[in-house]
């Protein structure tokens, strides 16, 4: 059968970026499911790892969506449409939930997906699933690219950009990194990537730039090139969302952590040259007590008090403070916190690494100098914080900020504090002391600075185009008072366009006087970063481009590098 010409749109790059022919055998239908033809198995396996198997698993058992497994979304041998009083979901219903979305939390695909591809995942998602392969150490070093060894490097910055104000940009359908000078706010370099970037993290030197792809692939970019330039790459799997390098005192640095969604497993690498030095699978048993075959690590982040990483393993629910000081024997401590853990930030002091357990509707609080969970707080429907916002709250003292998927608040969190001042703080520590009201669920990324008196939330996932397409502005001086709503898609003057434009990821500049917002369209539309003053509120700059499409994530080198949010 031919392909559908939407299908054949998919540039043929990014179908062996993911390395698809890797994924096995094709699937065999299981014999309720519908029959499906090869080309449409394909089809449906590459959209499947592009939308759905980041909240459905790729073995399809479910974590921040819903169990896809085919015991329930397709027909009994017998035909028959029940299983023990549960009705199975079918071929119609399933074209409905992926095109409409759910109030549950997963959004509508049809401004995405053309009625076609809805079908075949309508009825790709009836098939027994794919188990990829493995990937070893030996895959690692096979796939690992030292383009410049650092005695070739620069010995010293070659050029007069202001690195601290440079901004990383995510363009995510297009595979790559826009890096822009956030003094001129002029694109200064766009460099190939893996496919949709996750997050880029900073060196501890503030010299190099770490992306991960979704595909898999670290990507190391030397900042102190004329241009930015990529110096080494190597692959971790086929399904990745973190990294982070080795920031205590002594380790500047020297290590590089990548975790995967698929394999399970996290690998630790040299951090100026990416070579593979070790990996490490994180299958294992549940808070529950379960075993879970495909336990992903979500997000990863560097302690400044000791040789540490804390690494956030999803559907187990277990924290694991990984210490590098000897990787030939390495120690972990396993904490036990909820299901299923996922995006996460620091508190103000730096010593307490929050991450929302999304399912559990819980943010748990990891306390990185005793090595112990400090506590384990109940929040309203699927907290999201991205790495949060932390501020002084004028009644309660230092807190720490979440927004939410499933409901339409900001919650605050009361965080602990070593300062005299702050001890009449410590009875209301580790409880939500307030709830912002937001005008819908929907909610990604909250962004501060501590040189800022507002709190931005983002509400990208929203299903009206109102509020998708907005960020709301809360007075940390008055946080009685409705946050103001500012319309990111129109500022930007681009033509209103079919698919959404999301407005997401708000990021101050260096200065925190400046608040960047990407508007996130369609995968073929020119979308744009639209740069606000923190303190009017009014538009300073849109900065677009034909070359600007799909902006997500974007991290300013001086905030990220000292985790200032
Ligand atoms: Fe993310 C952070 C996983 C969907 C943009 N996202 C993270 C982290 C994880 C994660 C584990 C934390 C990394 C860290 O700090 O080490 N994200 C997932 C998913 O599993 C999920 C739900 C589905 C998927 O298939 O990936 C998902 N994420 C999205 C998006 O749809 C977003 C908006 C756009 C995209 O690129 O796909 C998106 N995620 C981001 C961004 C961050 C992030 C921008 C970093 C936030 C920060 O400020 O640090």
């Amino acid at each position: 059968m031919r392909t559908h010409p939407q299908l054949a749109r998919i540039p043929a790059m990014l179908v062996s970026a993911l390395a698809f022919a890797a994924f096995g055998a094709a699937a065999q239908p299981a014999t309720s499911a519908p029959p499906m033809t090869a080309a449409e198995l394909e089809a449906g396996k590459k959209i499947y790892f592009e939308r759905c198997a980041g909240c459905h698993g790729v073995l399809r058992k479910g974590a921040t969506g819903k169990n896809l497994e085919p015991h329930w979304t397709a027909k009994g041998a017998d035909g028959s449409m029940q299983e023990g009083g549960t009705l199975k979901l079918g071929t119609q219903r399933l074209e409905r939930i992926i095109g409409l979305g759910t109030e549950g939390g997963m959004v509508n695909y049809d401004d995405i997906l053309t009625k076609e591809e809805i079908n075949i995942m309508a009825r790709y998602i009836q098939q027994t699933p794919d188990v990829p392969p493995e990937f070893s150490l030996k895959d690692m070093e096979q796939s690992w690219k030292l383009i410049v060894p650092v005695a070739e490097r620069p010995k010293r910055q070659m050029h007069k950009v202001n690195l601290k104000n440079v901004f990383a940009i995510t363009l995510r359908d297009a595979g790559k990194l826009a890096l822009v000078d956030g003094d001129t706010k002029e694109i200064w370099q766009i460099l190939d990537t893996g496919y949709a970037v996750h997050i880029s993290r900073l060196s501890a030197s503030g010299r190099y730039v770490y992306t991960v792809g979704r595909d898999g692939l670290v990507t190391l970019i030397d900042l102190w090139y004329e241009t930015p330039t990529t110096v080494a790459t190597v692959k971790l799997g086929a399904d990745a969302r973190s990294v982070d390098t080795s920031k205590f005192k002594g380790f500047e640095d020297k290590y590089l952590i990548g975790g995967t969604y698929w394999p399970p497993q996290y690998s630790i690498m040299e951090g100026e040259t990416l070579k593979p030095l070790k990996v490490v699978s994180t299958r294992g048993n549940t808070v529950d007590g379960d075993y879970h075959p495909e336990p992903r690590v979500a997000s990863i982040v560097s302690s400044m008090i000791k040789p540490e990483w804390v690494v956030n393993v999803k559907e187990t629910g277990q924290i694991m403070l990984v210490d590098y000081s000897d990787i030939k024997n390495l120690k972990t401590t396993t904490i036990e916190s909820a299901k299923f853990l996922h995006d996460g930030g620091w508190d103000a002091s730096k010593r307490y690494f929050l991450v929302a357990a999304n399912a559990s509707n819980k943010i748990a609080a990891v306390d990185t100098k005793t090595g112990k969970l400090a506590a384990l707080v109940d929040t309203k429907k699927i907290p999201h914080p991205g790495r949060g916002a932390n501020f002084t709250h004028p009644t309660f003292g230092p807190v720490w900020a979440t927004g939410h998927l499933g409901d339409a608040v900001v919650t605050l969190i009361s965080t602990p504090s070593e300062k005299a001042s702050d001890a009449k703080f410590k009875t209301h520590n580790w409880k939500v002391v307030q709830e912002l009201p937001m005008p819908g669920a929907g909610n990604l990324f909250v962004k501060t600075h501590p040189k800022s008196t507002n709190l931005w939330a983002d509400m990208p996932m929203n299903p009206e185009r109102e509020n998708a397409e907005s960020v709301y502005v809360f007075s940390l001086k008055d946080l009685n008072k409705a946050p103001v709503k500012i319309d990111v898609a129109k500022d930007s003057g681009l033509p209103q366009t079919k698919a959404l434009r999301r407005a997401t990821h708000p990021e101050y500049n260096e200065a925190g006087d400046e608040v960047w917002i990407s508007l996130w369209g369609g995968k073929t539309d020119q979308s744009a970063i639209v740069v606000y003053d923190d303190k009017t509120l009014k538009l300073k700059k849109v900065i677009t481009d034909p070359r600007i499409v799909t902006p997500t994530g974007k991290f300013n080198v001086w905030n990220t590098q000292h985790d200032i949010y």
